[in-house]
């Protein structure tokens, strides 16, 4: 056999493996709940020949690859063929415990490269993990050179996600990006009239990146060669998408009537097309590139290692199957008719769909080199560094929670440098207004080579701009879903090339809702990072309503695989931070959020104890969640702070007590860690409750006033603890520039409020 029709029949038995793993579990598997399962069986076929020549012929152990979600199926057909899937995974796309709907690192059997799902952000992912393995490179010397390929469906780079990161000045550098188009010009809903390369080409060419564009098969450059060809080319080159797609599901003599068209090429198609039979004629509307696997092949051979490349490959939706180029095919199924047809078009028996090549054959043989090829050396993850929990200082005066955090960073490089060295922040241009200037200046920042600072020898410079391959700050452009990509990437490379790292993205607070959905995506794939939403709520005051946060203190509560954090006090805000860290980088770890503020508070009020057994404890309580700053004899009332408004309650707490009210004052630092105990108390998760007796005794049960600067509803279940009445202060509303006293009042974040709401409960 050719080596071409080698290849050519594994392609064959993935288009057949695919169809099969989703015609399995949709019209074999019981399905007794009568529940919709899917899968794509045309979004797979779109894939197939671009799918088998990769791994076939191009992958390497080194590379990685994202595959748009509704491919998996011709993933697992792959892992299948290539022996690491083992054949009892095939009957169960979409069942609990199998093969997950779309490719997943942590979930499916075979972990996939990365995880995708949310279009977008997988086919993104590679980037970040391109810069990742990169940085992992330069600081510590592992990780490995290999292509980072991303197999995109077309409509998917509608999403404002791709264009974000293919913008970015550093992403113009990544040789070894490749992203593969499934160029099949239909979304989910339709044909999409306009859509076409050329337009991707100049987009993606003024981006830095080489274009490659895969439009037509050997059958149809054949025919172009032809008299007539020039005409045939232009006609089909100019026609509308839909007309193409409506070519597809027409017989010989319809395209022998419509394929012509009434352009002044007409009569010398006719002729061109008159001269060959129905199934050549059949074969050459559809042939184009992305299904030829030497027009494939000659593509990748062009790739050039020095900027990303683009390669767009033309394909049919639903390619070799019945629904091939129907506009409504995205989510159809073969009917048990269609499923056998094909069967009977690629010679396989529907009785004993998942059969394998018999060994000794050249299919086996070819499939065996690609699977040795493929194979990947066993890596041997470094542990994560112990971080230390307490870095010894008290801080005095007034401080900003934010400032802490660029505090901390310094500080921690000084006391922990083995830990120090694997920190990495990144910013999107908001470095010096996050307070990072500091750190920044010390560490340096990441460029994968030494550039020169023009304003070094400038007097006037506070920041260094200090650009070098140690650096360890990364700047990217102002966009918050590259931010959360990249953290979601450097903090998986403990798992992905054994090298923790501890990355810390920085944003304004009210933009971690924008950046919600990928970091979430991140974190679901395996990321563990920390985002720190900087400044936040109204107490940013004069900065006005533009950039208040209200809703984001319940995200932090809420987002799985992260521990959110909101600390009053400087020192709180380095012990969460230490915490958070501590919890990166490993099997069991997870990511952390912290809402941090430029209101500046005097740090005596946080009365942090002398004693280092009672700082112990008082960090303990600080980094579960919650903890007591007041106990006066006598309390009738509890005033629950958290993070920016603490010192309102404190001042609340005065005013009660000089009122003949003692109130005990607990600060929140953790809403989530809260409602975790609250939930394990009830025998719901294993979290640790000892929290709830230490900040919330029974002994202590008073009405409760709950205050902070987001959404009330944050802390109203710190009622339900006890059974207590409870009032809950909080941001419900737009709010308006102004000083922070006006805009306290504005949103009953005052004293007065305060004071107002607890004497109601008394009364
Ligand atoms: C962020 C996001 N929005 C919407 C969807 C739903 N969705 C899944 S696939 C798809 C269309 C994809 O079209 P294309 O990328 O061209 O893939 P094809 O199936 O044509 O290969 C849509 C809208 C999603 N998965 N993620
Ligand atoms: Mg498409």
């Amino acid at each position: 056999m050719e080596h071409d029709d080698v290849l050519r029949a594994i392609e064959q038995r993935v288009l057949w493996l695919a169809t099969a793993i989703v015609d399995h579990a949709n019209r074999v598997r019981p399905n007794p709940g009568g529940m919709k399962v899917g899968g794509h069986q045309a979004s797979s076929a779109s894939m197939v020949t671009i799918m088998t020549s990769l791994w076939l012929e191009q992958l390497r152990a080194d590379d990685r690859v994202s595959v748009k979600p509704h491919a998996s199926p011709v993933l697992h057909a792959l892992e299948y063929l290539l022996g690491s899937l083992d054949t009892r995974y095939l009957t169960t796309l979409r069942e609990f415990g199998g093969l997950q709907s779309y490719p997943s690192r942590l979930k499916d059997p075979v972990p996939a490269d990365y995880s995708t799902g949310s279009v977008g952000i997988g086919a993104t992912a590679p980037i970040w993990g391109a810069i990742a393995r990169r940085y992992v490179n330069t600081q510590l010397g592992a990780g490995g050179t290999g292509r980072q390929w991303s197999l995109v469906g077309d409509a998917e780079l509608d999403e404002g996600a791709v264009w974000e990161a293919v913008l970015d000045p550093m992403v113009a550098e990544l040789g070894e990006v490749v992203w593969v188009v499934d160029f099949n010009r239909q979304s989910l809903d339709r044909v999409v009239p306009t859509m076409g390369s050329d337009r991707l080409q100049g987009m993606f060419t003024a981006a830095g990146w080489q274009v490659l564009t895969v439009k037509y098969g050997r059958l149809l450059e054949e025919l172009f060669a032809r008299p007539g060809g020039a005409a045939l080319r232009d006609r089909i080159d100019a026609m509308a998408n839909p007309e193409y797609q409506r070519l597809l599901r027409r017989t010989p003599g319809e395209i022998r009537a419509t394929l012509p068209g009434d352009g002044p090429g007409a009569a010398e198609i006719s002729r061109l097309i008159g001269d060959v039979d129905d199934s050549t004629l059949l074969g050459a509307v559809r042939n184009l590139g992305g299904h030829d696997l030497a027009a494939l092949r000659e593509a990748y051979a062009r790739i050039d290692d020095t900027r990303p490349t683009l390669v767009i490959a033309y394909t049919l939706k639903g390619y070799g199957l019945a629904i091939e180029g129907h506009p409504q095919n995205h989510s159809a199924l073969l009917t048990q008719a269609q499923l056998e047809q094909l069967a009977d078009d690629l010679g396989v028996d529907p009785a004993d769909p998942w059969r394998t090549f018999d060994p000794g054959t050249e299919p086996a043989e070819l499939l065996r080199a690609a699977a040795l090829r493929l194979r990947r050396a066993d890596s041997v993850a470094e542990p994560a560094p112990d971080v230390p929990a307490d870095l010894g200082r008290t801080p005095h005066g007034t401080a900003t929670t934010q400032a802490a955090l660029g505090r901390t960073l310094l500080d921690l490089n000084r006391a922990a440098p083995e830990v120090g060295r694997r920190v990495v922040t990144v910013s999107p241009d908001v470095s010096s207004s996050t307070n990072l200037g500091g750190w920044v200046n010390k560490v340096g920042v990441w460029s994968h080579e030494d550039r020169r600072d023009w304003f070094a020898d400038d007097a006037e410079t506070i920041l260094h701009w200090r650009e070098k391959p140690t650096g360890q700050h990364i700047e990217l452009g102002i966009a918050e879903t590259n931010l959360v990509g990249a953290i979601s990437e450097l903090g998986v490379t403990w798992s992905r090339w054994g090298q923790p790292l501890l990355p810390i993205g920085v944003l304004y607070d009210p933009f971690v809702e924008r950046a919600l959905e990928p970091w979430s995506f991140g974190i679901y794939a395996g990321g563990q990072s920390i985002l720190v939403g900087t400044p936040s709520g109204v107490t940013l005051a004069a900065e006005g309503g533009a950039h208040q946060s209200i809703t984001t203190p319940s995200i932090g509560l809420e987002q799985p695989g992260c521990v959110a954090y909101e600390p009053a006090f400087a020192l709180d805000t380095e012990w969460c931070l230490l915490a958070a860290m501590s919890r990166l980088g490993r099997p069991d770890g997870s990511s952390a959020y912290l809402r941090l503020s430029t209101r500046p508070v005097d740090h005596a009020l946080a009365a942090i104890p002398s004693d280092g057994a009672a700082r112990a404890a008082r960090r303990r309580e600080v980094v579960a969640g919650a903890y007591p700053l007041r106990r006066p004899d006598g309390a009738v009332v509890t005033l629950v702070g958290m993070g920016a408004v603490v010192p309102e309650v404190l001042e609340a707490a005065d005013r009660l007590g000089a009122l003949g009210l003692p109130a005990d004052v607990v600060v929140v630092t953790s809403p989530g860690l809260l409602f975790r105990a609250v939930q394990a108390r009830r025998g719901l998760g294993d979290a640790p409750t000892a929290v709830l007796d230490d900040a919330f005794p029974a002994g202590r049960a008073a009405p409760m006033v709950t205050v902070l600067d987001g959404h009330p509803h944050t802390l109203a279940f710190l009622a339900g603890i006890r059974g207590v009445e409870a009032t809950h202060l909080g941001v419900t509303q737009f709010g308006q520039s102004g000083d922070l006293a006006s805009v306290h009042r504005l949103h009953g974040l005052d004293c007065d409020t305060v004071v107002g709401a607890a004497l109601d409960l008394v009364d």
